[in-house]
């Protein structure tokens, strides 16, 4: 039996996008996902997040459902949209009386609230009038919005994410442009990611400064793979790390030690902003947690200087060409239905390598799942692969755990069957199914799984 530590956080999450739906309801304003998922070509079937869940609705049951897992609390975001229509200025009362009353249920429940202030959905006044996350206002608006939130909701709120996702935001957002606002640019994602990072900077300042008594904590949550070396050569092991440091270093050097790691500087030279000292001071030491999302694993090999990676099978251009790395995978990895590769032995590389990196830091496993095509079966869902995939990357961290890595709580992405953004309804990471048209729902045998875990509080 391997055990986790008693006080071990489970879990699930959302976004609100992804599973919300009500669009337009009680005066929320459009958002760059509103915008981008109906503008044609973007997302597959030309699928939006309209209706969705319809969990603006049907929250009671859907905390029902998540009682009836065993779950002791629930990570979902607010959308910005809600609480402030136009991303500024007063906040609307419907969009703080729908997350109150969501707050309130799951209290009543005994759900631990785990609320991420930002998962994407950026105001689309604020897009046309500040110019998103590219502009220079957008992170004192993104400030504001926050301490209305903390204002409202932190006398029941213990738990803040910051960010969800930067890189994200600003690879699929800025570089390839497959996410909202689909913009490709190769010097973009560098403007976009430092503006995040002030964002998340400004808002915590305001929260350790102006709400430090309601007794919270407050961090940002990153994703990232694992990066294996290729081969054993010196080259490639350099080139993996070069590449962890790309992708999560990128966002977490300054939250732990004030600055972009130093090999971005180099690569980058003025392509890269820079922070001021006094930016360096607000940044640093600015998250009580190191939030993580991970799903995959692949191999980075070293691409010698003026050589172009435009052609590797992952790597092309842009910000891959800044790092010289080559991505590829191993094609006896079995995958996922996003094609992503199932390598649970990466988690745990990951976490003693963010462990070893930031020294230890408390870390909250805030995303992990995959996606497998579910067929009803006399209306259940079976879902060995999804199990056996969870079954894999619990047990990584476990073995992380005992090989000294300070891990906290682990929530599966996702409770819900969702709005899977550009790949639209057809990727279901739910451990709860969901008929879109009839919007039924039924636990999966992941859930079933999960449940037995939770109870246990570990793997058998
Ligand atoms: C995350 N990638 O997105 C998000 O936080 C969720 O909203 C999403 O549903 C989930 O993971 C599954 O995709 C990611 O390309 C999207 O590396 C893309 C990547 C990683 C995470």
């Amino acid at each position: 039996m391997k055990q986790f530590p008693t006080n071990f956080l489970w879990g699930s999450a959302t976004s609100a996008y992804q599973i919300e739906g009500a669009h337009d309801a009680d005066r929320k304003g459009p958002h760059i996902w509103d915008v981008f998922a109906h503008t044609p070509g973007k997302v597959h079937r030309q699928e939006n997040g309209d209706v969705a869940c319809d969990h603006y609705n049907r929250y009671p049951a859907d905390i029902k459902l998540m009682s009836e897992v065993g779950l002791k609390s629930y990570r979902f975001s607010i959308s910005w949209a809600r609480i402030q229509p136009d991303g500024k200025g007063d906040p609307n009362p419907a969009g703080i009386a729908f997350y109150g009353k969501l707050i309130d249920n799951l209290l009543a429940n005994d759900i631990e609230p785990w609320v991420t202030l930002h998962h994407w959905d950026l105001p689309a006044a604020l897009q046309m009038e500040d110019d998103g996350w590219l502009g220079e206002t957008t992170s004192d608006h993104f400030a504001q919005y926050a301490s209305i939130c903390f204002e409202h909701f932190g006398d029941r709120v213990k738990n803040w994410i910051t960010m969800n996702e930067s890189w994200v935001m600003s690879i699929l957002g800025f570089h390839s442009g497959l996410f909202a606002p689909g913009r490709k640019s190769a010097d973009e994602p560098y403007r976009a990611a430092h503006n995040l990072l002030l964002a998340h900077g400004k808002a915590v300042r305001v929260y350790r400064e102006q709400f430090k008594s309601q007794g919270g904590q407050i961090g940002m949550t990153n994703n990232c793979d694992w990066r294996h070396p290729l081969t054993d050569s010196e080259a490639d092991r350099a080139a993996a790390q070069r590449s962890l440091e790309f992708m999560l270093a990128w966002f977490a050097d300054p939250i732990y030690f004030g600055d972009y790691p130093a090999v971005m500087r180099e690569h980058l030279g003025d392509r890269l902003p820079k922070f001021t000292d006094e930016e360096k001071e607000m940044l640093k030491g600015s998250s009580d947690f190191f939030g993580l999302n991970h799903y995959t694993t692949m191999y980075a090999g070293d691409v010698p200087a003026g050589q172009s990676v435009e052609n590797g099978e992952y790597a092309n251009g842009g910000v891959f060409s800044d790092q010289h790395v080559a991505l590829t995978t191993d094609p006896a990895w079995e995958t996922t239905d996003m094609d992503w590769p199932i390598v649970p032995w990466g988690f745990r590389e990951l976490l003693l390598w963010i462990s070893a990196r930031y020294q230890r830091p408390p870390i909250y496993i805030t995303e992990n799942g995959c996606a497998t095509p579910d067929t009803l079966l006399a209306g259940e869902v079976d879902d060995p692969q999804r199990i056996a995939y969870l079954n894999g990357y619990v047990g990584a961290v476990h073995e992380a755990i005992e090989k000294g890595a300070d891990v906290r709580g682990y929530f599966v992405w996702s409770l819900l069957d969702n709005f899977e953004w550009a790949s639209g309804y057809d990727k279901r990471f739910g451990i709860i199914h969901v008929d879109f048209k009839t919007q039924q729902r039924k636990l999966k045998s992941s859930a079933h799984w999960f449940r037995k875990v939770i109870e246990r509080n570990g793997l058998a």
